[in-house]
């Protein structure tokens, strides 16, 4: 079999044991790597019901079959698990040398089970595989913890950490790269942490199997050349992700204020070019080729990476419009290894609890040194309300009661990214149905609902282009495993994907071929969650309730007095349901399981919630 290493990595914390199994072409070509080995892997092996931070859940990083091969935007790897913030399936997407060392050890995938009895940190090395003490460095943050790697294996090396915040399990915590990433926002970090995990280094150095390596070394190096070329000349990376920002505020879909605005006359404070003046520094994965990670100084003078959604929910959405201000927060966030969406939505919501007098505390908006003192309490769990809010908002909301969780920005548990759907019905819809809670990741349609000026709609044409948008980003890329920027930033052809896939399995598939695996792995981890959640009906599948409220609307400018409505985004859920082939609770019906090869993972789901 060309294109997998075939080899999975299982590794026991409680035994300290480790075995290598093996998968067959069938596998291979049904789940195609990344995301969709992650959800099968999870479904199979983990009992419905157990603790998402107990040792019964397991830390899987998988990766794709174009992972870590030199080709453009592919250093990146899946990390998953039963999510600690909504109790389905969880995963999240990182630049990290992991996951070319991985497949270079020879795994495309490392399933991490049981709990250490110390401090751990595990070493992969080809075959060898070693649980050392990680005592020395239990307790520091991500930062500090890299430079102890640092000192002992080289930057070369594939590095995932965890810092104070997946150490005290918050629900948000994030998995750290070397190279300065973060990922596993719906909280694999405190899986990690659960785990007693501290880092896991990785080193391979075989041949990943290629059908044809001479033909994707000279392509993949070719089409590196074309991206950088094509990035030059849309000068995107110049501004990177916080490009947007400027645009969200002029359309009023900007977060400001937990929410309760869509503008603010501020928000140029922050936005990609003031960012790019204060650049200092350039971040990227691995194999990139269009380094988008901006660093400046934070207000200390330490280096930190801000990306849009960052800079949007650590400011605007907290009415602080001083980047360097926000870069301490980000540096925070990254070293404590906790989320820095959920983070800011969290402290927003907290600060409009405040206002609304539902519960008391010293914090309010615009409050740079108020955030940074709770960040530190939420990652150590030092005080009560850090440890109320290390739960995330939709827990907190339900312990301070009075109405609060119509305004917790969070879909099944998971805080939204930066986009205030106040009246964007397609992206409200995208956040809504997205399966892993409320991520941009998988449905960005909300350039083609505003770009097109169709606004207004709630026609089926937009749950046809969420369905169309999902099946490449959430689908193709998180199971072929590789960067969507190339794609969706300088319009690098979807039709490359194929290509490189055909150069390193042999297999001659069409986008068609890809859309399946996609569709098959939406409705798979729709059977996840039904298992854990067997009474689950389309509510789970709306948006905060505070954006159908008339009192919450603009009260001037070009959406002044909208708001989504709940009968139209319930038709619009409908369309999305019927295209999809899911039933009225938006749960795939028998037909479509059985069309998408996957009858049998319905059978077993069945006996936890009822099939139609
Ligand atoms: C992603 C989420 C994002 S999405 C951002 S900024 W973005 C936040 N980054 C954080 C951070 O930084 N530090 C921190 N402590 N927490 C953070 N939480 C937030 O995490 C990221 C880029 C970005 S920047 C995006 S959109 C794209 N995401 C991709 C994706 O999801 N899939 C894919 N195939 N390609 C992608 N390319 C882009 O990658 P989560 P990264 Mg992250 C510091 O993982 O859980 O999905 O949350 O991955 O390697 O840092 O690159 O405006
Ligand atoms: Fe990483 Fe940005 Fe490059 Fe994507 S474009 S691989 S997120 S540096």
């Amino acid at each position: 079999m060309k294109g997998w290493t075939g080899q999975i990595l299982r590794v026991n914390l409680t035994k300290k044991t480790f075995k290598t199994e093996t998968f067959g072409e069938d596998f291979a070509r049904k789940w195609l790597g990344g995301r969709g080995f992650a959800v099968k892997i999870l479904f199979d092996e983990l009992a419905p019901g157990i603790d998402p931070l107990g040792p019964d859940n397991k830390f899987i990083v998988a990766l794709g079959p174009i992972a870590g091969i030199p080709a453009p935007n592919t250093g990146k790897a899946i990390v998953a698990g039963k999510s600690p913030m909504t109790g389905g399936y969880g995963d999240g997407n990182l630049g990290t040398r992991v996951a070319e060392h991985l497949r270079k050890a020879g795994y495309d995938a490392l399933i991490v089970e049981g709990r250490a009895a110390g401090p751990t940190m595990l070493v992969i090395q080809d075959d060898k595989v070693e649980f050392l003490p990680a005592d020395e460095v239990w307790g520091k943050g991500t930062y500090a913890t890299n430079d102890w790697i640092d000192a002992r294996y080289g930057k070369g090396v594939g590095v995932l950490n965890i810092g104070q915040g997946g150490e005290n399990m918050v629900r948000y915590a994030v998995v750290r790269s070397l190279e300065g990433r973060a990922g596993g926002r719906t909280g694999m970090g405190a899986v990690m942490g659960s785990k007693l995990l501290k880092a896991i280094v990785v080193k391979g150095t075989k041949p990943i199997p290629q059908a044809d390596p001479a033909g994707m070394k000279k392509v993949g190096g070719d089409d590196l050349r074309e991206v950088q070329r094509m990035d030059k000349k849309s000068g995107w990376s110049i501004q990177g992700t916080n490009g947007v920002l400027a645009w969200c505020n002029e359309v009023h879909a900007l977060p400001v204020r937990n929410f309760r605005k869509t503008q603010h006359p501020d928000a140029w404070k922050v936005d990609g070019e003031r960012l790019n003046n204060a650049r200092i520094a350039t971040y990227g994965c691995p194999n990139c080729t269009m380094r988008c990670g901006i660093a400046i100084h934070d207000d200390e003078g330490r280096e930190a990476e801000l990306d849009y959604e960052n800079v949007a929910l650590l400011g605007p959405n907290l009415e602080i419009f001083d980047l360097a201000q926000m870069a301490s927060l980000n540096y925070l966030c990254d070293d404590y290894g906790i989320d820095t969406m959920s983070a800011g939505c969290v402290l927003s919501f907290y600060a409009d609890a405040i206002d609304h007098g539902v519960v008391t505390g010293a914090y309010g908006f615009n409050d740079p040194e108020g955030s940074k003192r709770l960040l530190g309490e939420i990652a150590r769990r030092s005080t009560k309300i850090g440890d109320i809010l290390a739960e995330g908002s939709l827990r907190a909301a339900q312990k301070f009661g009075h109405g609060s969780v119509d305004y917790a920005m969070q879909v099944k548990g998971l805080e939204l990214a930066a986009y205030n759907c106040k009246f964007i019905p397609g992206m409200a819809l995208a956040f809504g149905v997205s399966p892993i809670g409320a991520h941009h990741k998988e449905s960005w349609i909300i350039t083609f609902e505003l770009k097109q000026s169709v606004r207004e709609s709630y026609g089926p044409e937009k749950a046809k282009k969420i369905i169309e948008l999902q099946r490449i980003r959430g689908g193709l890329f998180e199971s072929i495993v590789s960067c969507r920027f190339p794609w969706i930033e300088l319009g690098w052809g979807i039709e490359n994907y194929p290509k490189y896939f055909q150069l390193v399995s042999g297999l001659n598939w069409t986008l068609d071929d890809f859309w399946t695996v996609a569709d098959r792995i939406y409705s798979m981890i729709k059977l996840f969650w039904l298992r854990e959640y067997p009474k689950t009906d389309r509510r789970h599948d709306y948006p905060p309730a505070v954006w159908f409220d008339p009192k919450n609307v603009d009260t001037e400018g070009a959406i002044a007095g909208k708001h989504l409505e709940y009968d139209k985004y319930d038709g619009l859920l409908q369309h999305y349901y019927d295209l999809r082939g899911y039933d009225k609770r938006g749960i795939p019906t028998k037909a479509t399981l059985e069309r998408l090869g996957i009858a049998e993972e319905g059978r077993a789901a069945e006996k936890y919630g009822p099939l139609t």
